[in-house]
């Protein structure tokens, strides 16, 4: 009996989720809370340029983070934040961090947000609604590399944890792709306009492998009634 309870749980834990289409809906992030994230999951095991897609709608004033990637390397190997003392998105890449200022947004409205890098130029770029940065440069010469784990809603100090409350995101996220590639100015437009693009081939929105952990909801994405 009970190697057959074990073998079961070996089985659940090997077993991937099967990819839910999300597509017209959003995760609900309804409070401030130091738990509550969803996981996402990638094959993925190499990274050697990336872009990150999502949108956003909160009403926090204070620094939160969009997208946390960890690998046992570098706790914050892709992370996006917002720095609302400074306003400034701030993307971190191999835990280093780049500041593009002046990028300040609205309020409870939606926004999209694509972040690009690539590993032999070491630049990395900012796309708010549509709206490029100037391309900075943050690492160089090596991949992002050995299993990564993506967190929505929190932000990674160590490999899988290390939350922090103050960091944690409120609001309604949808839309999230990653590429494992730098998006061209006109693909990124046609992701700011929702229009037919190439979905993300690490992370698809549309077909997404995830877990839920804590009090985040998936809800239909309330648009405007016409
Ligand atoms: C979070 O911020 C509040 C208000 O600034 C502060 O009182 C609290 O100690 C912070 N919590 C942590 C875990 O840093
Ligand atoms: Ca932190």
């Amino acid at each position: 009996m009970k190697m057959l309870l074990v073998f079961l749980l070996v089985m659940m834990a090997a077993c991937p989720a099967i990819p839910q289409d999300l597509s017209g809906k959003m995760f609900t992030f309804p409070q401030q809370t130091n738990t509550a994230h969803v996981k996402l999951t990638s094959s993925r095991q190499s990274l050697g340029a990336v872009t990150v897609c999502l949108r956003f709608f909160t009403d926090l004033r204070r620094e939160h983070a969009l997208f946390s990637l960890s690998t046992s390397s570098f706790s914050n190997d892709f992370m996006i934040q917002w720095d609302d003392k400074n306003k400034e998105i701030e993307p971190h890449i191999r835990d280093q961090k780049v500041e593009y200022g002046g990028q300040d947004f609205k309020l409870n409205m939606w926004h999209s947000v694509c972040t690009t890098w690539d590993s032999s130029s070491g630049l990395a770029q900012v796309w708010l609604d549509g709206q490029p940065s100037v391309r900075k440069y943050s690492s160089s010469g090596s991949s992002i590399s050995g299993s990564p784990i993506i967190i929505l809603g929190q932000e990674q100090d160590s490999h899988g944890g290390g939350f922090d409350i103050n960091q944690s995101f409120v609001g309604m996220m949808s839309d999230v792709h990653m590429w494992d590639y730098v998006l061209s100015s006109c693909e990124i437009q046609k992701y700011v306009d929702e229009l037919n693009f190439t979905p993300g081939n690490v992370l698809n929105w549309k077909a997404l492998d995830f877990q839920i952990v804590d009090r985040v909801l998936i809800e239909e994405k309330q648009s405007s009634c016409h």
